[in-house]
Parts: structure tokens; C-alpha cells; sequence
């Protein structure tokens, strides 16, 4: 299978494989190519987290502070058809909010009802606490859901740590509070997801990384969801300020920095294959991951039109012509970045291995101008290999920088323990500035593919030939 598949993702078996290969959010190879569309169908919460503030979305699978347009199922059913339409790339559809998929089961299920009816070469994907996960295992076989992200953030069976992070839960009619309800939340979340494995049902988990309350406790996280069959583990490091209005952000605990979910991600890395490429979506985000197109499908563009032309610019066969495209174009990526990925203990011969940012607009390639990008790709490279670390956001783009100040100063901040960074074009002045500050902005790979640059810049770099010797 041509999937840009990881190191780790090319071992599976062929039947998870296919689960995976054209899922934004379970293949990091995906990402590039693959949209995803989250619609916001469920507003209620069964539970109460300390990094939330439920005038927002959820902060299990999106960065806090942020709204959605809310939708009846069948108007989430006729956006995904419209956006499958527009936008031929996206392949799941994703319920994830504003409250819990689970909380509200009856909006939740008829929206795949209505989608599995009238897409059906859409993949269905949910996102949870996992309160109710058990109760509804037999209705996502029933709809082929089989995507599930469980956000599980303590396995500790005290209820001490979780205590920290849930002052309640609602379950069985009753609002339960304390220790209690963390023991019961996690009881729950640990029955669900081994009846989902027993039901080939792919697990996501999310651990909201939470430094002072859960930090050192994320490795154990991480080793039992591997006991259990937990496919996938997704540090999220917490987003937090005291203008979300949080319990958290109100408490002085800051967000998480880069730094530490790196060092997160190496406590837990070791056997359980980690999510590093999530952006934090909004519970109506649009669009390829990292990109969000949501402002562009407002309710107005698609509410009046009936299913019968929705299925007409839904158009399945042009969507799978489009998509088998997408599957070539990989395939030739595939080529270009042979032999370049590998695990962290393969990257040098020597030992040194240096960080290098990349900007790109998407197609796993170096096509973004520097002056435009929000968000960097940072991967570590040694002079064998290279592996992808996650991104980092900037609060704003060169281009679009103050007038006044330096608007690079906060990107060199975000960049400093890199050494290069790789892009399609930069001007002469920020160059310099990035220069001056020991970062090389190199263009010669501009619209190359980024896996196979990013060695050779590493390369050149060590004073070696960019190309790796063929054993
Ligand atoms: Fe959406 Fe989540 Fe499904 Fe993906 S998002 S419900 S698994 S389709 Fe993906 Fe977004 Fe991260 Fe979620 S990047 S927040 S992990
Ligand atoms: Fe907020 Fe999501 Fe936690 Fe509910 S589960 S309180 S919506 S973060």
C-alpha cells in the first residue's frame, strides 16, 4: 500500500492499515493530503473538566476559546454533503463537540445515520470523555463507526490526580463529585475501550498534558492504554489562560510549552506509537488538519437545498476519481522520501541529531512562503534519518507582524532550538534577523518534497553529501 505511511504504520496488519490510510488523524502521512470535517452537533457535557469553560468548545479535541455554529443532525448532514462536494479531499467526517459526541447520543447517532445513508465512502470518527462510551459501543458497530478518541488523562485508581482535573461528573441521574466520580469516569473510559477493541473499533486517546497535575504521571497513561489494544496516544499540551475563563487559567496553571510535550512525548514513546501532527480542531473545523475552512460553509449555503441535489454535488464517483489521484501523487512521494523515516534511535550514526523546521501549505511538500505561515513543522534529523516531532503555532504571521515591532522575534522565540529552517521563499531582511539569531532559512528545497529535505539539509548541514549512501 502507497500510503506515506511511518515506520510503524508500514508493520500493520493490511486490515488496519486500510482503516488508517486515508485518516487525517491516525496516519501521519494522511495529514498532508487528507481533510477532515467536524461537525458541531452536540452541545451537551456529562462531565466538568478544569480546562474548560463550556461557553466554549470542547477542550478534549479543540483549543479553548473557541465557538462553533451549532447544527441540527440534518443540517450536519447536508454540510457534509456539501463540503464533500467542494472539498473532494475530505474523507472523515468527525462529531467532536461543542459538548460530548456521548452526551448527546440521539443528535449524534442520527447524523451518522443520515451520513452513512448518503456518503457512505466516508469514514465516521467520534470523540469522547468516555463517560458513556460503554453504553454505546453496539450502536457505532450498527453505524461502521470505527474511529473513537477516548480523552483519558489520569489511570490513577486513587482518584487523587483525577480529583485535580474533574470536580464532578453527572452519571446514572446523579451529579457525583470528588475522588468518586474520577474513579467512575475512569472505570467507565477503561470498560469502553476494551469493548471497542473486542469490536475492532480503532481507539484514539487523548491525554491533555497538564504540567504540575498529570505530567509525571503521562508515561503510566500511555503504558496501560497499550495494555488495553489503544492504538494511538495524543499528548495534548494544555492550553491555558486566565481570559478562557477556566478553572485552570484562573488558577495560574500555564499552558504547556513545546518543550515539555517533547519531553512528554519521549517518556511515553518508547512502545506506544504516539499522535504528534494534532492541531487542536474546533468542533466545526473544515479542511485539511492545521487548516480551517469552516468560515467558508456557513449555514446559508447549504440549509435550503434538498438531499437530492445535495447527492448530485456530492458526486461519489468524482470524489473517488479525485481521491485515487491523491493515492498516485503519494505514491511518487512515497519514492522521493524512501529510506528517510526512521525511529529515533536510527537517526545518526554519531549520536547528534539537530531540529529543523519546515513551512508548507500541504501535499507533504516545501511550498509555503515564510512571511505567510502560522504554524511550523518541526522534525528532529540526524545524518540517516528523520522523524517528525509536531508543529508549532505562531501568534501571527511575518507578513501580517505589527507595525512598530518586530514580528519575528516571537517566531525565533517558537524556534530557537532549531537549527534551519526549510522554505519556499523568504526575503533578504528576515533572513538576516534569523541568521543573526543562528538559524539558517534555506530555500533550495522549495517545492520538493519535505521528508527527503529535510535529510539532505541535515546532511549538508554536517558537512556530508545530501544524498544518503545506499548500503
Ligand atoms: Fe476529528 Fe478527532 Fe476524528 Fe480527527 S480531529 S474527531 S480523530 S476526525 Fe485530529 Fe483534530 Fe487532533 Fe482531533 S487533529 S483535534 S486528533
Ligand atoms: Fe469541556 Fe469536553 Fe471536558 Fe465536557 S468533556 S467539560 S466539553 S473539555
Amino acid at each position: 500500500m502507497s500510503c506515506s505511511t511511518s515506520p510503524a504504520e508500514t508493520g500493520l496488519p493490511a486490515d488496519i492499515q486500510e482503516k488508517i490510510h486515508n485518516h487525517p488523524c491516525y496516519s501521519e502521512g494522511a495529514h498532508h493530503h487528507y481533510a477532515r470535517i467536524h461537525v458541531a452537533v452536540a452541545p451537551a457535557c456529562n462531565i466538568q473538566c478544569n480546562y474548560c469553560n463550556r461557553k466554549y468548545d470542547c477542550s478534549n479535541e479543540s483549543r479553548p476559546g473557541v465557538t462553533s455554529e451549532r447544527l441540527t443532525p440534518e443540517e450536519s448532514a447536508k454540510k457534509v454533503m456539501f463540503v464533500g462536494g467542494e472539498v473532494q479531499r475530505m474523507s472523515v467526517l468527525g462529531i467532536a463537540g461543542p459538548g460530548d459526541a456521548l452526551a448527546n447520543p440521539e443528535r449524534t447517532f442520527e447524523t451518522f445515520r443520515l451520513v452513512r445513508e448518503k456518503a457512505p465512502d466516508l469514514k465516521l470518527c467520534l470523540s469522547t470523555n468516555g463517560l458513556e462510551l460503554p453504553t454505546f459501543v453496539d450502536e457505532m458497530v450498527k453505524y461502521d463507526i470505527d474511529h473513537v478518541t477516548v480523552t483519558i488523562n489520569t489511570v490513577d485508581t486513587t482518584g487523587e490526580i483525577g480529583s485535580k482535573i474533574y470536580p464532578w461528573i453527572f452519571y446514572e441521574n446523579k451529579r457525583i463529585y470528588g475522588k468518586k466520580a474520577s474513579q467512575i469516569l475512569l472505570e467507565r473510559q477503561l470498560e469502553g475501550m476494551k469493548k471497542c477493541v473486542d469490536n475492532g473499533i480503532l481507539i484514539k486517546a487523548n491525554s491533555v498534558l497538564i504540567p504540575g497535575i498529570n505530567d509525571h504521571h503521562i508515561a503510566e497513561v500511555s503504558k496501560r492504554l497499550k495494555e488495553i489494544g489503544v492504538f494511538l496516544h495524543n499528548i495534548m499540551p494544555i492550553i491555558s489562560e486566565p481570559e478562557h475563563g477556566t478553572r485552570f487559567g484562573l488558577d495560574g496553571i500555564k499552558s504547556a510549552t513545546d518543550q515539555e510535550q517533547m519531553a512528554a512525548q519521549e517518556a511515553c514513546g518508547v512502545d506506544m506509537k504516539l499522535m504528534q501532527h494534532c492541531r487542536q480542531c474546533r468542533a466545526d473545523a473544515v479542511g485539511l488538519i492545521g487548516e480551517d475552512r469552516g468560515a467558508e460553509f456557513t449555514k446559508d449555503k447549504f440549509a435550503e437545498m434538498s438531499f437530492d441535489s445535495l447527492e448530485d454535488h456530492y458526486d461519489l464517483s468524482a470524489r473517488q476519481a479525485a481521491q485515487s489521484k491523491i493515492e498516485e501523487f503519494r505514491s511518487v512521494l512515497d519514492q522521493a522520501n524512501e529510506r528517510v523515516r526512521k525511529e529515533k534511535e536510527e537517526l545518526s550514526s554519531t549520536g547528534e541529531t539537530i531540529l529543523v523546521a519546515v513551512t508548507t501549505a500541504g501535499e507533504g511538500m516545501i511550498n509555503q512562503h515564510f512571511g505567510s505561515v502560522k504554524e511550523f513543522l518541526v522534525y528532529e534529523a540526524g545524518d540517516q534519518g528523520i522523524r517528525f516531532i509536531h508543529h508549532r503555532k505562531v501568534e501571527q504571521e511575518y507578513c501580517a507582524g505589527p507595525d512598530g515591532g518586530n514580528p519575528l522575534d516571537p517566531i525565533i522565540e517558537k524556534l530557537k532550538d532549531c537549527k534551519i529552517v526549510l522554505t519556499a521563499k523568504i526575503g533578504g531582511c528576515p533572513q538576516d534577523d534569523l541568521s543573526a539569531a543562528g538559524l539558517i532559512a534555506d530555500m533550495s528545497y522549495a517545492y520538493q518534497p519535505i521528508e527527503a529535505s529535510v535529510l539532505k539539509a541535515a546532511r549538508k548541514q554536517f558537512g556530508l553529501s545530501e544524498e544518503l549512501e545506499v548500503n
